[in-house]
């Protein structure tokens, strides 16, 4: 006859094996789309940023970033554990291809869309000076809130202004990208940012690689931008997010009280 157990269990497998795809899916769902517009563009005095504090992570062509108390972080797990008003400010570019960036959100809030259109930097202060003069050192675009359980990303479509679909876009996720090669690098610095460096060449460098025939140079100068994720956010990502005590005995119950009375006796 029919076993209603087994048929339970095989639908609770369904949907776990649903739920996997669902999820595989949402994570590599990220398409360029060719109608997004340029959010607003703010000027970095008006949101409080001062680009000179960043300046020193817009390495020189091929030079690595010095030490100046940044934290490497893992650019493909910026996961926000709070919600946060979140910014994205253009600190410099050394590149001549007019790149562009873009965003995806996943969990709590969920959501893709492009943060600049055309970046081309303009002012004495540029790493490069190819033309284009699009944005100005420290010049932001507000995302809004993003709640807490999101995983951020970015995107980075190079030359994808003139190149379009046609174009590289580099990921986070190294494994994805076309060359199966690392195009970003990314720290937490001071206490409410990341910075993150993208390289816009395919390839190791050394000879032409790629179907543009790029020789890479992997400077990840190519778009140089902060993210402000909040002081909370910015711990996490440290692993400075330790729960007081009280607030952890809570969490974890019983088990949690009897170890804290044992630690009170152990430190009489
Ligand atoms: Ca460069
Ligand atoms: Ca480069």
């Amino acid at each position: 006859m029919f076993n209603n157990k087994f048929f339970t269990s095989a639908i609770v497998a369904a949907a776990a094996v649903t739920g996997v795809l669902a999820q595989a899916t949402s994570a590599n769902a990220f398409d360029w789309n060719n109608n997004w517009q340029q959010p607003e563009i703010f000027s970095g005095q008006s949101q409080g940023v001062d680009h000179n504090d960043f300046q020193q992570f817009v390495q020189s062509e091929r030079l690595a970033v010095q030490d100046s108390g940044q934290k490497q972080v893992d650019a493909s797990n910026l996961f926000l554990k709070y919600d946060h008003d979140v910014k994205v400010s253009f600190i410099n570019e050394g590149a001549g291809y007019r790149n562009q960036l873009a965003f995806s959100a996943d969990g709590a809030t969920t959501s893709t869309g492009l943060l600049f259109k055309d970046i081309a930097c303009s002012g004495a202060q540029c790493q490069g000076d190819w033309g284009g003069n699009t944005l100005n050192l420290g010049d932001t675009v507000k995302m809004g809130t993003v709640k807490g359980g999101t995983q951020l990303d970015f995107f980075l479509r190079g030359n994808g202004l003139n190149r379009g679909d046609n174009a590289y876009t580099f990921g986070t996720k190294t494994a994805d990208n076309a060359d199966g090669l690392q195009h970003v690098i990314s720290y937490t610095y001071g206490e409410r940012y990341l910075v993150l460096g993208f390289e816009d060449l395919y390839g190791t460098g050394g000879s032409k690689q790629g179907k543009f025939n790029e020789n890479s140079d992997r400077d990840f100068n190519d778009t140089v931008f902060i993210v402000d994720i909040g002081e909370a956010n910015v711990r996490y990502l440290n692993g400075e997010d330790v729960p007081e005590p009280a607030a952890a005995a809570a969490l974890i119950g019983v088990s949690g009280a009897a170890w804290m009375k044992r630690r009170k006796k152990a430190a009489n």
